[in-house]
Formats: structure tokens, sequence, C-alpha cells
């Protein structure tokens, strides 16, 4: 059965560095389909969809909010052909009910062990209208290595540099953030991985450089000890979301190859700048993550804000605008509140003002926004405070032999 899985395109944040990292949803989705499944999986964001290609059935999986409308139209364009389209990912769940009028299937889930009933429906003409395993979720055990081969992995450069693979060891947040919808779709329980399947996944994979995706790795400190030691044989060198400020997790995870972590920045906090200062002493660099737009965020506070981001040196940051995202506290209070001025799912990029802020207009903050991106890099520009984040982990792969030159012919 000829299977095509499609992941659509949207619309990056205009000042963001131009490169496209491999979706991992898919390929973890890929890795439980039926050993008769031929599956085929186009990108949209580095690659072109063939509509008259002949398929049996067609996946669209979508993670962000900005991605389902053309997943829609991606889905109209099979359906009138006749082809059945089931939908799944993270944004599915989240939009579940205005989803189920743009598909002949939706699944709501982690898929892990039920995909052979969905496939087996299909072949049977029973597909089902909804697949509900919202919060039911499988063994953790039963979580396969990610299905890498389906990707046209030299697709995923900076500059002709390969960038990441993606890899994720746990699931579930335990943490509840403002503007995270986390909770709502993996489960407030941290549920890790095994240590030997995680090993054997990274062990697997031919790329040094990767991305773990997890949700934040601060969740449990004996489990991330036992995961750096594990990892250090490997040699890997990787990104992540936070890491534990303790001394021992972050020297073990300094030798198990961290390079960089994306931090949220919340405020200009003394806790803040020795945060970034401690990840720095272990030779972790640090991309904040700035979320622009709070309640309390006056056009004054963030350009005094802007200041103590270059004074802390970090070595990249990515602005963002508060962003009211269904299944979340900010999408319930500023939805109350009747703040909300845009419900165009195509707005919800983080890079567009799609409500009212308390302290300004909406265009104050677009502004802020513009600026903060272009005062952080305007000495250094974000080119050139990339290339000092790759040439650290050059230097780290010089120094144990793991540094193999990446650029393509
Ligand atoms: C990794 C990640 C990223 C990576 C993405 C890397 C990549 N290429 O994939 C990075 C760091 C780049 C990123 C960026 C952003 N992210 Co992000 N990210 C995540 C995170 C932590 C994990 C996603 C993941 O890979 N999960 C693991 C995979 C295996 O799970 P999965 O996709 O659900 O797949 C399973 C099922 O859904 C199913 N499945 C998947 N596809 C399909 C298809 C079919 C047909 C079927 C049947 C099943 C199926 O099978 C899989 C196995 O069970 C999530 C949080 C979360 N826990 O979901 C946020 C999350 C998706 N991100 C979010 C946001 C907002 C962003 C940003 C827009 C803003 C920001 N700065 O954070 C930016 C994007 C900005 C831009 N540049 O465009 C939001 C999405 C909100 C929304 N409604 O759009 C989330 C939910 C976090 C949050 N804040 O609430 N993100
Ligand atoms: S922002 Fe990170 S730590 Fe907070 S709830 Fe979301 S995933 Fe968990």
């Amino acid at each position: 059965m000829k299977f095509k899985l499609i992941y659509p395109k949207w619309e990056k944040l205009d000042r963001q560095t131009r490169f496209t990292l491999p979706p991992h949803g898919p390929v973890v989705m890929a890795a439980a389909l039926p050993n008769y499944v031929d599956v085929e999986f186009v990108d949209e964001n580095v690659q072109e969809i063939n509509f008259d290609e002949s398929v049996d059935f067609v996946g669209i999986s979508m993670m962000l909010t900005a991605q389902i409308k053309r997943g829609w139209e991606i889905a109209a364009a099979f359906r009138k052909k006749g082809i059945k389209v089931i939908f799944g990912g993270i944004a599915t769940m989240l939009h579940a009910e205005e989803m189920q009028e743009h598909a002949d299937s939706v699944f709501l889930g982690e898929v892990e062990g039920r995909l052979e009933r969905v496939f087996e429906d299909f072949k049977e003409g029973k597909l089902q209208k909804v697949y509900n395993y919202m919060w039911d979720f499988p063994p953790i055990e039963s979580v396969g290595t990610a299905r890498r081969g389906i990707l046209k992995r030299d697709l995923y450069n900076y500059r002709g540099v390969q960038m990441v693979d993606l890899m994720h060891a746990s699931r579930g947040c335990r943490f509840n953030c403002y503007p995270c919808c986390t909770r709502f779709l993996g489960g407030k329980k941290f549920r890790p991985r095994p240590y030997d399947k995680v090993v054997e996944e990274l062990a697997n994979i031919d790329n040094n450089r990767l991305f773990i995706v997890d949700n934040s790795l601060a969740q449990d400190k004996d489990w991330e000890i036992g995961l750096f030691k594990e990892m250090i044989p490997l040699k890997k060198k990787w990104c992540s979301h936070p890491i534990e400020d303790n001394d021992k997790v972050l020297d073990l995870a300094a030798q198990a190859g961290a390079w960089f972590v994306y931090q949220t920045i919340f405020d200009s906090s003394d806790f803040i700048r020795e945060r970034i200062k401690r990840y720095h002493d272990y030779g972790i660099a640090v991309e904040g993550s700035i979320l622009l737009g709070l309640d309390y965020h006056t056009e004054d506070y963030i350009k005094k804000w802007m200041d103590f981001l270059l004074d802390i040196e970090l070595d990249m940051a990515e602005f963002t605008i508060l962003t009211p995202f269904v299944h979340t506290r900010t999408f319930d209070d500023l939805h109350n509140a009747g703040r909300i001025i845009s419900y165009d799912w195509n707005d919800y990029t983080c890079g567009k003002v799609v409500f009212q802020p308390k302290m300004m207009t909406p265009e104050k903050l677009q502004e802020m926004y513009y600026y903060c991106w272009d005062r952080f890099y305007e000495e250094e520009p974000a080119n050139y405070k990339m290339f000092k984040m790759l040439k650290k982990v050059m230097d780290k792969e010089k120094a144990d032999g793991t540094y193999k030159p990446r650029v393509r012919e």
C-alpha cells in the first residue's frame, strides 16, 4: 500500500536565520507503521508536493497551528481526486474539532501500537472518522527508533553545512507554563524512555550533531544524571531545551556533549543572569527564547530588557510575540477578556500580534518585536553569531576526534 505522508509548510519568523530543521513527529510516526505500508514522505518546507502521483492513502502531519490551513488545502486537493486523507500530529490534537471538517479521518494522540488498526480499517473500507487516544498513552517502551531514512536529509543544512538530526528521550512535562499547551498534549506526567532504547537510537544516527527535542530535560535530576552518563561514550554533540541548574548535572551534560540550550528568558533578574552564566561556565552556549507582550511589558521595560540581554552575552536570541494558542492559559485569559483580534490560524506564527496588549497598541508591540531583533543583532548579525555557535561545536569535535567536514560539494 502506498502511503504519502506530508508535512505542510508554514511561514517562518521573518528575522530568523534561514535554515530548516528536519521534522520529528512524522519520522516517529513512520516507525510505527505496519510493515506492508510503503511510505513516501514530503516536507513541503523543503520539497514540492506532487499532487498527480498515484497513491492509495495520504497522511498529513501538523505540528504548528500555523500549518493547519495549508494542511487543509493539501487535503482538499487529494480528496478531490477521491484519495482518503488522515490527519495527525500536535496541531491536529489541539484543533481536533475543526480538523474533522477537512479530513476523512483524524488521529488524536500518540501512535505506537495503534496504526495497525487504522490501516486495517482503511483496507477494509471502514476508516473511522476519529481515532481518539488522547491521554491514553502507549507504554513508553513501545516508542521505536525514528525512521529517519524517509527524510531527504541533505535538504536540511545551513549554507551547505549539515545541521542536526532530531531525537527525543522522554515525553510529557510536569510543568504548566503560561503560554504552553504541552500539558494538554502529552500529559503532566514525565515519561522517560528506557536508557537502553535511547542509547541504541542515538548510537545509530549517522550524524554527530543532534537536537534532543524533549520538552525540558530539567524534569528529574536523577534521570538527567543517568542519561548523560550513558551518553558520554557516544561523543555526540547536541542542543536541547533547558537542563537542570545543578553542578553535577551541568558538568555531566557538558561531558555528554551539550552544545547549546534554548532557554526562556522571562525577566532581567539576577536569577536569569546567574542561570546563563552557569551554562557558560560549563561551556554550554545559550539561545535565549524571549516572549514579548505580557501584561506588564511596557515599551520602556522591553528596551531595558534588551540592554540586559546584550549584557549577559546570550549567544543567540529568538524573539517571539505572545500568541494565544488553544489549550493554554494564555488563550483562556485573552479569549475570555475579548482581547483576541485575530483567529486566523495563519497569523499564529509567533511573529504577529493577534491580541490587544495591555500596555501598548498592537502596532507598537509589533514594532517592538522588530526593534528587539534588530537591536540584538545590530553589532553582530545573526549569521555571524550562528557561525560562532557552529565554531564552538567544531572545536568540541576537533578536541575529541569526532570532527568531520560536513560541507556539501
Ligand atoms: C521540538 C519542538 C520544536 C522544534 C521543532 C523542530 C522540528 N523540526 O520538529 C523547534 C525548537 C524548532 C520549535 C520551534 C517552535 N515551536 Co515548538 N515544539 C517542539 C516540541 C517541544 C516537541 C515536538 C515534538 O517533536 N514532539 C515529539 C513527536 C514525536 O511527537 P508528535 O509530533 O506529537 O508526534 C506523535 C503523534 O502526534 C503522531 N503523529 C505525528 N504526525 C502524525 C501524522 C499522522 C498522519 C498520524 C496518524 C499521527 C501522527 O505520531 C507521533 C508519535 O506518537 C513541542 C511540544 C510538544 N511536546 O509537543 C513544541 C511545540 C509544538 N512548539 C510550539 C511553538 C509555538 C513553536 C514556535 C512557533 C515558537 C517557539 N519559539 O517555541 C517555534 C516555531 C517558530 C518558527 N521558527 O517557525 C508549540 C505549538 C503551538 C501551536 N499550537 O502551534 C508547542 C506545542 C509547544 C508550546 N509552546 O506549547 N519547536
Ligand atoms: S514551556 Fe517547557 S517546561 Fe513549560 S510547560 Fe511547556 S514544555 Fe513544560
